[in-house]
């Protein structure tokens, strides 16, 4: 397994995140971390939730376009940023089994990776399978090169990323592709904004707690003292921006102490923290995306719903 990211590292980035995005104003928290143990776990049961949509919908695209993907790409590589362990993951690696040699799992999360890694390579034994611990908004550079790479973004992750945040990843993406790389990219679309919210603040409340947990982890790596129910959990369409937005509402004027930056934070009754975005594309908006990062795109794909997309890119 190769490792680019320490323990230290993230611990670094938390600090840093923490400080820099509690200490602006608007204040903001970056989604990656919500992904600690209980936060994966939650996110599991959010994708299982019935006003949850994109996961299914991506799965039955994968399923329907998986085999032509492996006939279009004939890939040697599955690269796949923020590896599942999924189903998802499984139905690629089915698909391209006539082509594939190599599968390389990305992940920040070296405990997860080494799961995941010894379960799909105990279920294809001919294939290899070199995970790597990373942060793929940083390390892009030092992924393996490997031959024919199909390079698998999926999910909808690419929309916790704001516009130019996308474009400069997307162009990173393609400074390290070979001409017979491809990419392939999971992309929430574009629909009613009552189905869009009722898909990020469901009635069961996972969400909110998903959303609220980042505050726990805030107060367990960094010995801080939020009172996690004081923060109620919002859900919005921004109509110009095409994405929605996840924030906490303080409830009340309060003060956080923040041991571990020996910092504290004054929070307004009402004042919200935003802490991810998730945007929705058009095919126009994607395709002009990638054409701005120097990639083409090749193929766009959707379920019979129209719901989400799998898109097809090349340099
Ligand atoms: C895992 C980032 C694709 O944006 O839909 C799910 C995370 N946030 N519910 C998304 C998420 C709230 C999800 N991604």
């Amino acid at each position: 397994m190769d490792r680019f990211l320490t323990p230290d590292d993230l611990a670094k980035a938390l600090r840093l995140d923490v400080h820099d995005g509690l200490t602006a104003t608007p204040k903001t928290l970056p989604p990656k971390w919500f992904y600690d143990e209980r936060g994966s776990e939650l996110f599991e049961q959010i994708t299982a939730l019935e006003e949850y949509y994109p996961t299914r919908r991506e799965r039955e695209i994968l399923a329907a376009r998986a085999p032509e993907i492996a006939a279009v790409t004939g890939a040697r590589t599955l690269l796949e940023l923020g590896a599942g362990s999924g189903e998802k993951t499984r139905l690629l690696l089915d698909a391209l089994a006539g082509t594939l040699r190599t599968y390389v799992p990305v992940d920040v999360s070296g405990d997860f990776l080494e799961g995941a890694a010894a379960g799909i390579a105990a279920d294809h034994p001919g294939l290899t399978v070199h995970p790597v611990v990373a942060d793929y908004e940083r390390h892009l550079h030092q992924l393996p090169a490997g031959e024919r790479r199909l390079i698998a973004f999926l999910g909808g992750t690419l929309g916790n990323m704001p516009p130019a945040e996308r474009i400069g990843f997307l162009g990173g993406l393609r400074a390290t592709m070979a001409p017979d790389d491809a990419l392939l990219l999971g992309a929430d679309l574009v629909k009613d904004a009552g189905r869009l919210v009722r898909a990020y603040d469901d009635a069961a409340g996972v969400t909110a707690e998903f959303n609220r947990n980042v505050l726990h982890v805030i107060n367990r790596e960094l010995d801080a003292d939020f009172d996690v129910a004081a923060f109620a959990h919002v859900a919005v369409w921004n109509e110009a921006e095409e994405w929605i937005e996840m924030r906490l509402r303080s409830a009340r004027d309060q003060r956080v102490r923040i041991g571990g930056l020996d910092l504290e934070v004054e929070f307004a009754a009402g004042e919200e923290t935003r802490t991810e975005i998730s945007a929705k594309f058009r095919r126009e908006r994607m395709e002009a995306e990638l054409g701005a990062a120097g990639l083409a795109l090749a193929e766009f794909w959707t379920d019979e719903a129209g719901d989400f997309s799998l898109t097809l890119a090349r340099p």
